[in-house]
């Protein structure tokens, strides 16, 4: 890391007080991120445990389906030689030190070009993976997760685990393989499966029974593997109902529980939930978070958000702070991220395009989060939400609820109670009283 390859951008720092009046002179820095402060017993940096991502950062180039790639990226030949891919790694470990993210992810093949072999392939992961521990080594940055692209290669276009080609699911196996252990050898806290193209685009040609199992077979000897190399991360499925398929068999939350129960995978695997990704499946992050929390499942996040009204994967940089605030609070109640974090798994807009846009792009998540945590903080602290909640249920906790609970009532006991009950007098839920006193606490004070 001896090349500026970000010039006249210093280490971004805590500043506070007030924006420039000129946005052309503002530079990259946190208004509300003090890595350092104290929010809920921990520092923030513990308790936001922020991760950048490899593939949008260093390998989009931010072209979508109507025009060419715009981003400025003076670091990167356009080659696949390995010399740029080092280089590439070199301006993404000074990016994060700059911008004060402590961890990172990556699939395979964002950090090494693929071969004409599968033992090409991992001769030239093998090049980077030494080549980007030195660089943890020497910045003390983390791998947050690794993962393996089984999607954009075109054998994959059926599928890769779900595909009804045995070879395609063993390419996949052998790709799997490598990207476990360089994530081992890396230090990675967890491994992410994302499906991409384990789903359908119609039914007329799937036998969507077999693909199930196909896949439910696939994690089955992935997480055999990890167990059998001594892989202490957490294994993480990230469940999105659809893109680039119609319909993606890990669809969501309840459904991708289901399935690891299905199959008896469940325990092995906790889920990475990804904003986007639940607004595409018509819920909110909130239900997503929940969901996954209920049944101790809740590993990781990738930290986006969509653009409402358009059906697409966005990904755009989280800086909404109600919705910030919602994950937050769904991240203490279960007792903060432990192995997991929050990756920006989130790309400028296409018309943000110079490399300063990727620091201001961090910082406003980065800024949206710290704003979060101290909001879901208050909220803890205040009480009223988990008090009114609490009360709510309290019958459930009386003598005669408790023995329901516990099963030790028929249903013909509990009809017969039911005749004893005079009057059932249900209470107001008071939601919009409820949403009143959030935005009090959100909007009143952020510091
Ligand atoms: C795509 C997914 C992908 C995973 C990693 O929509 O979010 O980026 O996070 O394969
Ligand atoms: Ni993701
Ligand atoms: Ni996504």
């Amino acid at each position: 890391m001896t090349l500026e390859h970000f010039p006249g951008i210093a280490r971004l720092q805590f500043d506070p007080t007030p924006a420039v009046r000129s946005i052309a002179q503002c530079r990259p820095r946190f208004h509300h991120y003090n890595p350092s402060e104290i929010v809920a017993g921990r520092s923030m940096q513990d308790q936001l445990r922020f991760a950048a991502c490899y593939w949008h950062t260093m390998r989009n180039g931010l072209g979508d389906p109507f025009g060419a790639a715009t981003a400025q990226t003076p670091w990167d030949d356009g080659s696949a030689s390995i010399e740029n891919a080092k280089r590439r790694a070199d301006a993404f470990f000074e990016f994060l030190t700059k911008c004060q993210i402590g961890r990172w992810c990556f699939h395979d093949r964002d950090l090494a070009p693929e071969g004409q072999t599968i033992a090409q392939s991992e001769r030239n992961l093998d090049q980077l993976v030494a080549h980007v521990a030195q660089l943890q080594s020497a910045t003390g940055h983390r791998l947050l997760w690794g993962t393996a692209n089984l999607f954009s290669h075109p054998r994959y276009l059926h599928g890769a685990a779900t595909s009804p080609s045995v070879d395609v699911f063993l390419q996949a196996t052998a790709q799997v393989r490598k990207a476990l252990e360089v994530t081992q050898a890396l230090g990675g806290e967890g491994y992410v499966f994302w499906g991409g193209r384990e789903g359908y685009d119609t039914l007329l040609n799937t036998d969507l029974a077999r693909e199930r199992a196909q896949m439910a077979r696939f994690l089955h000897i992935a997480s055999d593997h990890a167990q059998s190399i001594g892989f202490t991360g957490v294994l993480l499925i990230e469940p999105k109902p659809h893109e680039p398929t119609t319909h993606q068999y890990d669809s969501d939350s309840e459904a991708t529980l289901n399935f690891l129960r299905e199959f008896g995978l469940f325990g092995r695997f906790k889920l990475n939930i990804e904003t986007n990704h639940a607004t595409l499946a018509g819920h909110s992050m909130q239900h997503e978070l929940a969901v996954a929390s209920a049944a101790g499942s809740l590993g990781s996040i990738d930290a986006n958000m969509g653009t409402s009204g358009l059906g697409w994967d966005t990904d755009r940089f989280p800086t909404d702070v109600m919705l910030t605030t919602e994950i937050m609070l769904a991240v203490l109640n279960m007792g903060g991220l432990k192995q997991g974090g929050l990756n920006f798994d989130a790309k400028r807009r296409r018309a943000s395009f110079e490399p300063v846009d990727l620091f201001h792009a961090h910082a406003a998540g980065m800024d949206a989060f710290a704003l979060g945590l101290k909001a879901a903080a208050r909220i803890r602290a205040d009480g009223r939400l988990h008090e009114f909640v609490r009360a709510r249920y309290e019958s459930w906790d009386a003598p005669l609820g408790q023995s329901i609970r516990a099963g030790q009532l028929t249903l013909a006991q509990c009809a017969h109670e039911a005749t004893k009950v005079a009057v059932v007098a249900p209470a107001s839920a008071r939601q919009e009283l409820l949403e009143s006193i959030v935005n009090d606490i959100v909007f009143t004070s952020d510091r």
